[in-house]
């Protein structure tokens, strides 16, 4: 078959590539030149393991191409980004660009599908619309799906082919049209469902998420409070066979979690109480990790050494990162910071090559994110490069015990 992929960020290329080494021709289209130029010389611009390799081998084979402009195909797959607005509303233009673009190609047999994250009604209410101007006749000339997409970044290419999917048509033919689709590379179940179940199940997911780590954060909170280890409350809760409590953390950040909970929020702001609650508790983390790093530190530090700024471990992304709201307060309580993360190659001047250098003369040190590099270091070699040697772990991410560095876990007031 051949498909035509509009948007070439961390969906719309690892799912390209998976078509395109599955034997299908894919064309992938961008509106930034600069990646259409990239990807056509094999070149990718994001990081994500096994992710250059795999898109390279496509582009040699020749089932890969890019372009800014969609052509004639058998299928289009929409994998353009919904950012959220200053409103807290999502903002559909990429999406509602994409169709506007694929309609003077679309032809009767085509099959449409929504991969972006969409808040309920939006096939029927804003895509269906615009595909009309076709003249096809939706869910008989012309099959259209929503087709959300569940990958975890960092396991992007694992988790495309294991994870279960969840296909949405506007009618039963266009589910199975679309899941015949997926068939070709996808190893776990693929599941038919109509578009709006479709789009509010995956909004689900993210909320039910982010419900969880504000129960996690706030038992930090209370733990603080009544002088408890609330790691390991979790760790004894979870031994019940049906709790699952997540883990605490500075907040919720990334382009998913920390967003799609407003999508409900804004068609139904009167009901979703407690998901607008479990964001403001997660909004607030980064108050309190600083509220900590006071209360840990025996004088006001001048330096802080802020480790890792990506929104989660291993991954080069700091979309809504907590941590650039943490080096906000810092900046504005004109603390110096300076800040390492070996994902990260271009953010801020005061990013240090070294986590030693980042260390070198700072009344305190806080981990923000969960990178590997953090884990194994031994940190009472590095703790004489400090002018005091105290760290806040948020991530519960230090292993090992240490007796030079005083190593604080958000969560642990067993003290
Ligand atoms: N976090 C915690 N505590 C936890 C788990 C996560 O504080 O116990 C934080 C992370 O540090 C991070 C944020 O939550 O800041 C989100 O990270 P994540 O790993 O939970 O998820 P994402 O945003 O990278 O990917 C999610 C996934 N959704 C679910 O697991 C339900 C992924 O499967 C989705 O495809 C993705 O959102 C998406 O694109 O919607």
């Amino acid at each position: 078959k051949k498909i035509c992929v509009l948007g070439m960020g961390y969906i719309g290329l690892p799912t390209s590539a998976m078509f395109a080494n599955h034997g299908h021709e894919v064309i992938g289209v961008d509106v930034n030149e600069n990646v259409v130029g990239a990807l056509n010389h094999g070149e990718i611009t994001i990081e994500e393991p096994g992710l250059q390799g795999f898109v390279r081998s496509a582009v040699e084979k020749g089932n890969l191409r890019a372009q800014s402009q969609p052509e004639k195909a058998d299928v289009y797959i929409i994998a353009v980004p919904t950012p959220i607005s200053q409103e807290q509303k999502a903002d559909l233009s990429y999406v509602e660009a994409a169709t506007n673009a694929i309609v003077p190609f679309v032809c009767s047999g085509n099959i449409v599908i929504v991969e972006s994250t969409i808040p309920p009604r939006t096939i029927t209410d804003v895509v269906n619309p615009i595909l009309k101007q076709t003249g096809l006749e939706l869910g008989t000339e012309l099959y259209v799906a929503h087709c959300p997409e569940r990958v975890l970044p960092g396991q992007i290419l694992i988790e495309l082919v294991h994870n279960n999917r969840i296909v949405g048509g506007i009618n039963d033919i266009s589910a199975h049209k679309a899941a015949e689709v997926y068939q070709s590379f996808v190893k776990g179940e693929i599941y038919k469902t109509d578009a709006t179940s479709a789009e509010m199940a995956k909004l689900m997911e993210n909320t039910f998420r982010d419900v969880n780590i504000a129960l996690a954060n706030e038992l930090t909170m209370i733990s603080e409070r009544l002088g408890v280890n609330a790691l390991e409350v979790i760790k004894m809760a979870n031994k019940h066979p049906r709790v699952n409590i997540h883990q605490p953390g500075p907040g919720v950040g990334g382009h998913c979690i920390a967003v799609d909970p407003y999508f409900i929020i804004e068609k139904a702001p009167e009901e979703a109480k407690m998901i607008m609650l479990a964001r403001e508790i997660n909004n607030s983390m980064p108050i309190f990790v600083v509220d900590q790093m006071h209360k840990i530190c025996h004088v006001n530090p001048r330096k802080v050494a802020v480790l890792g700024i990506t929104y989660k471990g291993n991954i080069d992304d700091v979309r809504e990162s907590p941590a650039l709201e943490i080096l906000e307060i810092l900046q504005n309580e004109g603390i110096l910071f300076s800040i390492y993360d070996p994902h990260v190659k271009h953010f801020h001047e005061r990013l240090a090559q070294s986590l030693e250098e980042a260390l070198t003369g700072a009344d305190c040190a806080v981990i923000l994110a969960d990178h590997n590099e953090f884990k194994q270091v031994n940190y009472d070699d590095l703790a004489r490069l400090m002018s005091t040697p105290i760290i806040l772990d948020t991530k519960n991410c230090i292993s090992s015990p240490c007796i030079k560095m005083q190593v604080h876990r958000l969560g642990n007031y067993d003290n």
